[in-house]
């Protein structure tokens, strides 16, 4: 498990990763981090030995290029709908012959301690690429997507995949509809070899998600944490 920041700090960064914890996820999608405050973030995870893993603001070249050249490990995508997009996500991820990144990541070759010509070599296999699937379009093409070469996870956001399932009624990570969906995501997952992912938040949510096969999933969301330590105290402390 991972945790998931939404607030831009580099110290905060470090703070998480240095918790027993997988990884640590900057979202810059839904969160308030650009790149410039994304960049010392990733450097202070990758700094205590933890993977940093960057969501981007969208399926973009450049969003998904200057994450990992600033030493990200994994890039998760939102939104991505269709086999189309994944190409086109995997060419974004990928030097050639895979695919068409851009050279220019010198903050991953200090991260890493490489030197050009083996982060060449290498970072195709040790970067990793997820493209979220989180829409009934994503739902419905989820075989052929989990099939594009190159590819190296799916990941679930089941806020918006309940969203679009309940047709807008309501936000339900484990609703009916929404386990049956993320079963039909993990076993493309496994007929390919992918990782399964998903967006988890709390314990329960957790168990439930890796019961079904999920293995990388978010939690330790850093409002949540703040929030809970906080109304932990002031409810210690009530009366006095
Ligand atoms: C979702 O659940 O829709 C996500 O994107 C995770 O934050
Ligand atoms: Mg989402």
């Amino acid at each position: 498990m991972f945790s998931w920041m939404t607030m831009p700090s580099a110290q905060l960064a470090g703070q998480l990763a240095r918790l027993p914890i997988e990884g640590v996820c900057l979202d810059m999608q839904h969160g308030m981090i650009g790149f410039s405050d994304a960049a010392p973030m990733i450097a202070a995870i990758s700094n205590a030995g933890r993977p940093a893993i960057a969501r981007v603001l969208w399926n973009e070249p450049g969003l998904i290029g200057q994450v990992l050249d600033a030493g990200a490990a994994a890039v998760i995508v939102p939104m991505v709908n269709s086999k189309a997009e994944t190409e086109a996500m995997v060419r974004s991820a990928k030097y050639p012959p895979r695919g068409g990144r851009s050279w220019g990541g010198y903050t991953a070759l200090q991260t890493y301690g490489m030197s050009p010509a083996d982060y060449l070599k290498q970072a195709n296999s040790m970067t990793l690429v997820f493209a979220m699937i989180e829409t009934q379009a994503a739902l419905d093409a989820v075989e052929e997507i989990a099939a594009v070469p190159g590819l190296d996870g799916l990941f679930v956001g089941p806020s918006d995949l309940s969203i679009a399932l309940s047709k807008g009624v309501g936000i339900d990570k484990t609703a009916k509809y929404t386990l049956e969906a993320m079963k039909r995501v993990a076993a493309a997952a496994r007929k390919n070899n992918l990782v399964a992912g998903a967006f988890a938040g709390t314990a329960e949510i957790i168990k439930t998600y890796a019961a079904m096969g999920y293995s990388f999933m978010a939690g330790a969301v850093d409002v949540d944490l703040l929030q809970a330590g906080a109304s932990s105290l002031m409810k210690a402390v009530k009366g006095v």
